[in-house]
């Protein structure tokens, strides 16, 4: 056991040394001389974070066997565009927040101007990079990288933080709480697992992996979303590197206020559950899923 959890450790390490050593270059291109809103940008981009979604990105892709060159700008530009939406979630105008990773958010340490021109940035530079990786017309790779703005655009990410935002002060039914984390935050970690599946190599199987992955990632999206209520209640703003009790301040519909600690924590363990058992399914087509399986564990675990 202790052996299988250094290598997940390991493994976590060396997918999170990947995105780390790659985003400051992905993000700069040509540019030698960063402008303030770049620096921003920069300092948000590399003020730490899980990188979860690059991460889970890296390992579906080395599970179906395609290449680090090939998923690395996808891997960057979607951990680009997840800094944007923190930075600019972060606002004055949104969730107001003064620090983030541990640091002063961008507004607090640049100024509110060039925080929301940083968070710009970087959605212009990730969809400059998918352009680019894209440039050799393959069908896949343009797939892939239509799924990725489309679950960051209205009907995905941004529709979630729409719902959000209309809804604060009211309290939400549960399908309705549902739809906006599945959007919120669910999208941009569907984009992470399923985007890969666009660029293998033909297989009898794509559509049922395709299938699989969609639904793991649908599990795991609320179950990462219902955690982060519970830390919202649980846990400190020095481990978490971010407000804490912000939610029930704000009268914000979470799986906590609607439910209580106790039921958020059953609903964690019931989606993380039927996570797992799509991952059953998906070791039936003979892919390695063991990496998956500790992922969603130390998920359900994280302190932060
Ligand atoms: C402003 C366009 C726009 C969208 C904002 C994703 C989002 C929508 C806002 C971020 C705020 C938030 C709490 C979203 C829920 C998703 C979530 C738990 C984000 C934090 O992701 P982690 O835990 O953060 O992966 P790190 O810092 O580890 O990368």
């Amino acid at each position: 056991m202790q052996q299988e959890e250094r290598s997940f450790d390991v493994n976590l390490r060396s997918y999170q040394k990947t995105i780390h050593e790659n985003l400051t270059a992905f993000f700069l291109g040509s540019d030698s001389s960063p402008d303030l809103t770049s620096r921003a940008a920069i300092y948000s981009l590399m003020a730490g974070g899980k990188r979860i979604r690059p991460v889970l990105m890296l390992a579906v892709s080395e599970m179906l066997q395609i290449s680090t060159e090939i998923i690395l700008p996808f891997a960057c530009a979607i951990e680009m565009i997840h800094t944007y939406s923190l930075i600019h979630d972060d606002l004055p105008c949104m969730d107001n927040d003064d620090t983030r990773r541990g640091m002063p958010t961008c507004h607090v340490q640049f100024s509110e101007p060039v925080a929301l021109l940083a968070g710009d940035a970087l959605l212009n530079r990730s969809y400059e990079i998918l352009l680019d990786a894209c440039s050799d017309g393959n069908i896949g790779k343009i797939r892939a990288a239509g799924f990725l703005a489309a679950m960051a655009g209205s009907q995905g990410m941004i529709g979630g933080q729409t719902m959000d935002i209309l809804s604060a002060g009211q309290k939400i039914p549960e399908e309705t709480l549902r739809t906006m984390h599945k959007k919120k935050t669910g999208c941009l970690l569907t984009a992470a697992i399923v985007l890969p599946v666009f660029l293998m190599n033909e297989s009898k199987m794509q559509h049922e992996i395709e299938s699989g992955l969609q639904r793991f990632s649908e599990h795991l999206g609320l179950g990462f979303q219902i955690k982060d209520d519970l830390l919202d209640v649980t846990s400190t703003k020095e481990i978490l590197g971010k407000s804490i009790g912000k939610d029930a301040e704000e009268d914000k519909s979470t799986f906590v206020t609607l439910f209580s600690i106790e039921k958020a924590q059953t609903m964690l363990e019931a989606e993380m559950n039927l996570a797992h058992n799509e991952l059953i399914l998906l070791r039936g087509y003979g892919l390695d899923t063991v990496f998956l399986e500790e992922i969603s564990t130390y998920l359900l675990h994280r302190e932060k």
